[in-house]
């Protein structure tokens, strides 16, 4: 199982100098860690690393400005612009093992100091677990995101979400 877990990659595309597939060794070895999501992001558990460190290792090319983050299940998609979340946390790691599936792993979106739902381009919903594809571009994509608060009560309920503001 663990090793399983391993094999998987979280793949960045699009406008960047370079494609590139992280599983979570890869991640671990990155700069801007952050051991302990939860003294930036309370209530939240486990370790993960910056975006902007997986970014930069790729390279953006100069007219990349929104991010797509696709769910595995293909079911969840939010497009965000880059700049606001430069500072998010992919998420990756419990301890020392694999973020598990029911914490949104093996990869998880975080946006620090976000608030509410649907009240915006970026809010609490483009938290996107199970992350397995982040794609750049110059313009805004596939974002599946509830829209209304009725629409939104009802994901919600669905998906038994826990941490509703
Ligand atoms: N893959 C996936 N990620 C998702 C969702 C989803 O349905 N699928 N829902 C989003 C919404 S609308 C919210 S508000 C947050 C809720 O996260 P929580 O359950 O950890 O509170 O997850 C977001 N990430
Ligand atoms: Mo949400």
């Amino acid at each position: 199982m663990a090793n399983m877990e391993s094999t998987e990659a979280l793949r960045i595309e699009g406008e960047v100098q370079q494609t590139g597939k992280f599983d979570f060794n890869d991640l671990s070895t990155l700069p801007h860690q952050v051991p302990d999501i939860s003294q930036l992001i309370p209530g939240r558990e486990g370790g993960g690393v910056r975006l902007h460190a997986i970014l930069e290792k790729l390279g953006l090319t100069p007219t990349a400005t929104y991010l797509t983050l696709k769910s595995t299940d293909g079911k969840f998609s939010a497009s965000v612009p880059l700049a606001a979340v430069r500072d998010a946390i992919v998420a990756y790691r419990l301890d020392d093992a694999p973020l598990p599936e029911k914490k949104g792993g093996p990869f998880r979106f975080f946006i620090p100091n976000i608030h509410e739902c649907a009240v915006g381009e970026v809010d609490a919903c483009a938290n996107v677990k199970f992350l397995g594809l982040v794609h750049v571009s110059h313009q805004p994509g596939e974002d599946n995101r509830p829209t209304s608060k009725v629409l939104h009560e009802e994901h919600h309920a669905k998906e038994g979400h826990e941490h509703l503001e």
